[in-house]
């Protein structure tokens, strides 16, 4: 299933820039985007900035270059602009609740559908499965039997663990992004 949507619609947020270097951030509502957005910003810049409505474009310093980072909606009706933000991005992390096992069916065709989409084919993939402070968070294991990512054929994709509330697993979601933009450059 794809989500097209009007053009007024996908024109008004259209992202900026013309490099094919940034990193997008996607998943359902409520899954810790924009959480972790603020959380990146406060990493690689020292501070952070109240996210926007439905998109919200933030630039991270990262070893003295520059990575647009692109956090947009995932509830249904945002989840057509998405498309537009695909041709620019280098880096693409999914984030998902792992408390929220009824949602994780919802999280596969959704991320399935993104990654039909052939501008992402060269995009570095993280899953970064979020909420492990909560009661009944499931492991690491069932999510990737539950997103079938097992079933991913050629492509690079990783999946990390993390907390935003207690920042548990943060860094290792830092240093992956780090390890990504800088093999770009070589
Ligand atoms: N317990 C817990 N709550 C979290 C964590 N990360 C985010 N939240 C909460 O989850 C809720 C949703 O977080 P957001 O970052 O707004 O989610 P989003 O993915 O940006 O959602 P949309 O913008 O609606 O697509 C907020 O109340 C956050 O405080 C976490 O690691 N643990
Ligand atoms: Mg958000």
């Amino acid at each position: 299933m794809c989500f097209h949507g009007p053009l007024s619609l996908i024109q008004r947020i259209l992202p900026t820039g013309s490099q094919n270097n940034g990193l997008l951030i996607l998943g359902l509502d409520n899954a810790g985007k924009s959480t972790l957005t603020e959380r990146l910003s406060e990493i690689f810049n020292g501070k952070a900035k109240a996210a926007t409505v439905q998109a919200s474009e933030w630039s991270l310093r990262i070893n003295n270059s520059k990575l647009k980072l692109w956090d947009i909606n995932g509830d249904l009706k945002n989840r057509m602009v998405w498309p537009n933000y695909y041709q620019k991005a280098r880096i693409l992390i999914f984030v998902v609740d792992s408390k929220d096992a009824v949602r994780l069916s919802e999280a596969r065709c959704v991320l399935c559908d993104v990654l039909l989409h052939e501008e992402l084919n060269k995009a570095a993939l993280l899953i970064v499965s979020n909420k492990k402070d909560t009661q009944g968070s499931l492991p690491a294991s069932t999510i990737v039997d539950l997103m079938g990512l097992n079933h991913l054929q050629g492509r690079e994709w990783d999946i990390k663990e993390c907390s935003l509330q207690t920042d548990k697993g943060v860094q290792d979601i830092v240093d992956w992004i780090f390890s990504k933009t800088t093999k770009a450059k070589k």
